[in-house]
């Protein structure tokens, strides 16, 4: 069996997606996602010029040679487009084997550990009142774990606070927008959001918040310190974390979870944060991660460490990279969460898929591969349109981490 094309597709059904479609000369297809928020057409590009011409006439059955001959036979490892690429190869790979074997993903990885994958949905408001709107709105839909993130006093935008509230989008049309930041005013009203969501629905659901890497070590050290008597499940993305010892400073005051990785695009940006136990969560996804030969490597290095699981799964991440993470996730033994942004009904068309959500987990489904397709012609109704994510500047002007 051979590759005899590589089509990458780029299409915007409500938001930007790559998607990759490896045939094979006996017609069975793959599909892998390709999308990296705000640098769409890099990975396209990449894959186009680069990847496709490599792949063809080889066996899609060897996944491990070719992901080894993208990586070091490149040259130039790691970085978000290069892996992003090779996780989309890496991806409709594993599909073309799992339907070839007529197998849903998850049994070739080694059949399920659970009956379903647990899911985290985003409560986002402009005050504390609206955000509790939201997580009302959120255990009405039976979610057992809700993201909440609020709007700050004095600040016109805060990072999480969307415009739509189900199918929340941080991208935006045209040039990047410019949201304002004070970390001092963030330290002050986050806990006052906690001490609120607790005594209005106690302690029965999980709640977690991501302070999207603006923090430093000891400011997120103290939020995580006013944090502990609202037991959240996580607290993400304190700190950048390209220091990875910062992290240190963080756990030696506080036991609030730490959560981080969504950025993170190989397993030596979390080496020594999973080895020194600095983390508790790694939030890495197939896409972003090198695919799922690559993810498997970081969840199997977290497991020795006590880390558990929690993929990526917001908007820019494709129904084929959601599908993908829901059979990884099935399967990986040190399991914890996954993020579960709605995708609209628009992209959800463009891509079928057979997963589906009841009472706070998703579940795949059980047709052989990923259980996700791409339907090119609607894909094509809806052509790239450039988008970015907002940059974020503090009150003086500095620029600042969005
Ligand atoms: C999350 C994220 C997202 C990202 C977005 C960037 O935790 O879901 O922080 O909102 O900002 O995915 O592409
Ligand atoms: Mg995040």
């Amino acid at each position: 069996m051979k590759i005899i094309d590589t089509k990458i597709i780029v299409c915007c059904p409500d938001r930007n997606f790559v998607t990759l479609k490896l045939i094979t000369d006996e017609g069975v297809y793959g599909i892998g996602d390709a999308t990296l928020n705000g640098r769409e057409l890099a990975v396209a590009a990449y894959l186009q010029d680069h990847i496709g011409p490599c792949l063809l006439g080889r066996d899609p059955g060897q996944i491990e040679d070719i992901w080894q001959y993208l990586y070091r036979g490149a040259y130039w490892r790691r970085g978000p487009v290069t892996m992003t690429a090779i996780a989309a190869v890496d991806t409709a790979l594993w599909d073309i084997k799992a339907k070839l074997a007529g197998m849903p993903l998850y049994q070739l990885l080694g059949g399920k550990s659970r009956n379903g994958v647990m899911v985290y949905g985003h409560a986002n408001g402009t005050d504390i009142a609206h955000t509790a709107d939201e997580v009302a709105k959120y255990i009405d839909m039976g979610y057992r774990a809700i993201r909440a993130q609020c709007g700050i006093p004095g600040l016109p935008s805060t990072y999480g606070v969307s415009k739509d509230k189900l199918f929340y989008e941080p991208a935006d049309a045209g040039l990047p927008a410019e949201n304002l930041w004070s970390t001092e005013k963030y330290l002050h009203h986050i806990p006052k959001l906690f001490d609120h969501l607790r005594d209005k629905f106690g302690f029965e659901h999980h709640l977690l918040h991501d302070a999207h890497h603006r923090l430093t070590p000891i400011e997120a050290a103290q939020l995580g310190k006013a944090l502990e008597p609202y037991k959240l499940f996580w607290l993400e993305d304190a700190v950048v974390a390209d220091n990875q010892a910062g992290f240190r400073r963080i756990r030696e005051h506080t036991t609030t979870p730490l959560a981080v990785g969504e950025v993170f695009n190989s397993i030596w940006d979390a080496k020594q944060l999973i080895e020194e136990q600095l983390i508790d969560y790694i939030r890495a996804t197939v896409t972003h991660a090198g695919g799922i030969t690559h993810l498997r490597r970081i969840a199997d290095l977290a497991s020795l460490y006590h880390v558990r699981t929690g993929c990526h799964g917001a908007t820019d991440l494709s129904p084929a990279t959601m599908g993908a993470a829901l059979h990884f996730d099935l399967w990986v033994p040190n399991f914890g969460i996954q993020e579960y942004m709605r995708h609209t009904p628009l992209t959800d068309e463009v891509f079928p898929h057979d997963y589906s959500f009841a009472d706070g987990y998703l579940t795949p489904g059980d047709k052989p591969g990923h259980g996700v397709d791409i339907d090119e012609k609607l894909a094509a109704k809806h052509p790239y349109k450039r988008a970015y994510l907002p940059v974020n500047r503090l009150l003086d002007g500095t620029m600042f981490n969005w």
